[in-house]
């Protein structure tokens, strides 16, 4: 008998709407969900939502609610059940009882697509600490000899290890991952000194907004691009020359909304580029409905990593694919999200002060890619001339000028 490949697994996705969100949103956030669920390699088939003021302690969603999902589980050959938010051990052991099919949370679900994505031993290496650290106290009830052999979403555990039997083992494998990592950032923190006297521009954004798209135009390079949820994991640096002015460009990992703490952490060390950067450069897929919240995201990851401090410039891309809906002038329903027109948005953007420029653009159409180069000529510049004001990149050094020669 000739072995088919094998079918696409078959998923269903939970959420919550919590107060002060509406269904509209909600639903926004389980598309992510979904598109996340694609890009692990399953077949989202139904969304289950519940309006709840807190998550249920036992079972996530209300008992009630995990009946009509169970049942809808059974009839549906359901091979796994994705909830968009992380479950403690005992809600997921809970939920896998009356379910009885396979629970995998946003988290593990994020960390699964890393560890696909993941292609170097510096990405891995990080991405396996991160899986350590959210399985170590979720060791019993999941993980069981017998998934993990059949593989599948979320059961792509870090290596072949007995984890199941020994949390000691853990522990000492986190220890020898953080020792690991230490010694990759102390090699790369030296490359990062060698690289001369150069300033540093980092492309930071929500993920699939185009950074790696950006970063190809701008340098020239063949950085992967794709239409998938982290595409990117290892950071890229590329020397980048302006007319005369040359400087460090980098593309790295996207954010996502409640990216799992641990892998913040220790994705740090992929993230100092970002951190030591001179200048950053956030891109927004303006396109996108929830283009706003992304930026909020973005916002408070970069605090997070405390790198929220650096000049900074926003890229809108995507122009080509924005759309809204207009309105009649005596329409007098309220003005929604959708509702504003590119140029409305533009006012705005410019209007409003925060403490940036902004810049709008299609990476695919290349439509204003002008102007996003010369924005980062001039501020990089600014730059370079206040940090090394005696290098001679530029025509004319600012010696000669000052001295009026
Ligand atoms: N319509 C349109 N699509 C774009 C534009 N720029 C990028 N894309 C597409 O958006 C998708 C994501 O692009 P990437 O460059 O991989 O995005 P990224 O931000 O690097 O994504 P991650 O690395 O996954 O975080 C790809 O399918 C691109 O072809 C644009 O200006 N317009
Ligand atoms: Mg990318």
């Amino acid at each position: 008998m000739i072995e088919t490949r094998k079918a696409l697994e078959r998923a269903i996705l939970v959420g919550i709407i919590y107060p002060g969100q509406d269904e509209h949103e909600v639903e926004d956030f389980l598309e992510e969900l979904s598109f996340l669920t694609e890009t692990a390699g399953a077949k989202p088939l139904k969304r289950f939502v519940q309006k709840l003021d807190a998550p249920n302690p036992r079972t996530f969603v209300g008992s009630g609610k995990i009946d009509e999902i169970s049942k809808y589980v059974k009839e549906n050959k359901v091979d796994i059940a994705i909830f968009d938010d992380e479950l403690s051990p005992s809600q997921l052991r809970n939920i896998e009882d009356s379910l009885g099919c396979r629970i995998v949370d946003r988290t593990n679900l994020i960390l699964d697509i890393f560890a696909r994505r993941a292609r170097t031993s510096h990405a891995r290496t990080q991405v396996e600490l991160a899986q350590y650290q959210y399985l170590l106290p979720r060791l019993t009830g999941m993980w069981t000899h017998l998934e993990r052999q059949r593989g599948g979403i979320g059961l792509r555990g870090p290596g072949e290890t007995e984890i199941e039997t020994d949390r000691r083992i853990i522990r000492d494998k986190i220890a020898l991952l953080k020792a690991q990592l230490k010694k990759i950032d102390t090699q790369m923190a030296t490359q990062r000194k060698n690289r001369g006297k150069m300033v540093r521009v980092a492309l930071v954004g929500y993920t699939n907004v185009g950074k790696s798209t950006i970063m190809n135009l701008l340098s020239k390079s063949d950085v992967f691009a794709e239409n998938k949820l982290f595409a990117t994991l290892d950071t890229t640096v590329r020397k980048v020359v302006i007319e005369n002015l040359p400087f460090l460009l980098s593309d790295t990992v996207g954010f996502i909304r409640k990216l799992p703490h641990d892998l913040i952490e220790s994705f740090k060390s992929t993230l100092d580029e970002v951190r030591e950067s001179d200048l950053l450069v956030h891109i927004v897929d303006i396109s996108h409905p929830t283009f706003e919240e992304q930026i909020n995201v973005v916002d408070e990851t970069l605090r997070e990593l405390e790198s929220n401090v650096h000049p900074l410039i926003i890229v809108f891309n995507k122009i080509d694919k924005f759309s809204f809906v207009a309105k009649d002038k005596d329409d007098l329903t309220p003005v929604l999200n959708e509702n504003y027109s590119l140029s409305d948005l533009k006012k705005s953007w410019m209007a409003s002060d925060r403490n940036h420029r902004t810049v709008f653009i299609s990476a695919k159409t290349k439509d204003n890619l002008e102007e996003l180069r010369n924005m980062l000529y001039e501020e990089v510049k600014k730059i370079h001339i206040t940090k090394y004001p005696y290098n001679d990149f530029l025509y004319e050094s600012p010696l000669t000028t000052r001295n009026g020669i």
